[in-house]
């Protein structure tokens, strides 16, 4: 279903037309009302113009320029007019504070409506949202949005994970929307305590936050018998919603490019790449009034698809974020992300999906292991050693732990850890 056809179908060229117009709003808005861009923005009357053409030439915004200006140095509006606060999760350093006016969560709640829809969801059903509700902006980012779409939510938030079964067991939800890590941890709790997926009323999983690959899809639609799909986004953009997989497609994710401006570029050049190449989402906001944000490297690493869709959406899609630039291992020099692992480790059947990247070994000449748990009652996966080394041209020793060993993930997964010894 397409929840906005009106706007998501739109013609490109009216659709950039828009985003001209909101562009142009975005820049005098921050430049008045923002000392970081005031300082940075050049004089704006010859940008009515051509807007898209000259935000190529601004600077960008980074992560650090928001922890600089920790909590609020970007803050565009008075605080009295501001209806929310959420922080990302801090896991790489001080958190970052964003916030949003009453007009950013009704933006926020569409965009997040309009993915629901796009994943199969339909007013009159039932949603589980065991995203972390609190600072992360998942849980309450998705509650939102699935009450705008008139979808009823069980706010069961993560973790009490027998508890969450129940609940599935118990209230028939449509819908199970978390980490894609979580829902494995739920769907092998769910296969412990004996209930079948045939057995539940589940049909949808709305799963993001984390990187993840085509084969923990493919797990994750057989272990828990629905359709699974994709959704990106960032607290600093807004939260989840900024970019969303279509069930009909499953072959990249729509940005809502009506409210976020997308640029892909080479982070070594900074210079745009083209269609199909992957390089660093840049992002700028188009009408967000709280916190606007303009050319915000994301770090993700992604590639642009501007084609149009089998679902009928004009809106580009971006491929599922490879990595993001400061996640790449390195090993013995070669460049590898973990996700690349993931999909080489799922591609072999008798992978579970619970796995974990530890480094190992002197620093001097750290070993990279693969620990990682077998399909009950299958063989270890044969030859896997030797298919990473193929793929991706590292060598990795590949370690298969017992039934449970792998620590279970109930939000965003903890993929890689250090157990090198000085
Ligand atoms: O993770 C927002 C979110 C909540 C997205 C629920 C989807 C579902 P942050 O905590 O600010 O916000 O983390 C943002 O998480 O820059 C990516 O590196 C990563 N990320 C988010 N979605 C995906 C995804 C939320 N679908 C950071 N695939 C982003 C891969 C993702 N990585």
């Amino acid at each position: 279903m397409i929840w906005d056809r009106s706007v998501e179908t739109l013609e490109r060229s009216r659709l950039q037309s828009l985003q001209r117009t909101r562009l142009s709003w975005t820049l005098h808005w921050a430049r008045e009302r923002v000392p970081f861009y005031a300082e940075r923005l050049p004089d704006l009357d010859r940008w009515e113009r051509h807007p898209q053409e000259l935000l190529q030439e601004l600077p960008f915004t980074i992560k650090s320029d928001l922890r600089d200006r920790y909590p609020l140095g970007f803050l565009a509006v008075p605080r009295q007019e501001v209806r929310r606060f959420h922080a990302s999760s801090g896991t790489r350093g001080k958190p970052t504070v964003v916030a949003y006016t009453e007009h950013d969560l009704t933006m926020w709640a569409e965009v997040v409506a309009r993915s629901l829809a796009a994943a199969g969801m339909e007013p009159g059903q039932v949603l589980q949202n065991a995203y972390g509700y609190g600072l992360f902006t998942g849980g309450l980012g998705l509650h939102q949005g699935a009450e705008r779409l008139g979808v009823a939510v069980i706010p069961a938030s993560g973790g009490q994970t027998e508890r969450q079964v129940q609940l599935i067991t118990d209230l028939g939800p449509d819908g199970l929307a978390c980490t894609p890590s979580y829902a494995l941890y739920i769907a092998e709790t769910m296969q412990a305590m004996g209930i079948a997926p045939q057995d539940t009323s589940l049909k949808t999983g709305i799963f993001g936050a984390e990187p993840w690959s085509d084969g923990m899809r493919e797990r994750l639609e057989a272990a828990l018998g629905i359709q699974a799909v994709d959704i990106y986004g960032l607290s600093e953009i807004t939260g989840p919603g900024v970019a969303m997989e279509c069930v009909e497609g499953k072959a990249g994710l729509h940005v809502f490019e009506d409210f976020f401006y997308v640029e892909v570029i080479d982070p070594r050049t900074l210079q745009p790449v083209g269609p199909g190449e992957v390089g660093e989402l840049v992002l700028t906001t188009l009408s967000k009034e709280a916190m606007p944000m303009i050319r915000y490297r994301t770090g993700d690493l992604v590639s642009a698809n501007p084609e149009p869709c089998v679902c009928g959406r004009t809106m580009t899609r971006i491929s599922r974020v490879h990595g993001r630039s400061d996640d790449m291992l390195i090993v013995r020099g070669v460049n590898v992300f973990p996700s690349e692992i993931e999909r080489v480790i799922l591609s072999h059947p008798g992978a579970s999906g619970q796995y974990q990247l530890v480094w190992e070994g002197h620093p001097s000449r750290p070993d990279l292991v693969v620990e990682m748990e077998a399909v009950p009652g299958t063989a270890a996966p044969e030859g896997l050693r030797e298919h990473l080394h193929a793929q991706l041209g590292v060598h990795l020793t590949i370690r298969v732990v017992e039934a449970g060993a792998v620590p279970r993930s109930q939000g965003k997964a903890v993929r890689v850890v250090n157990r090198m010894t000085e």
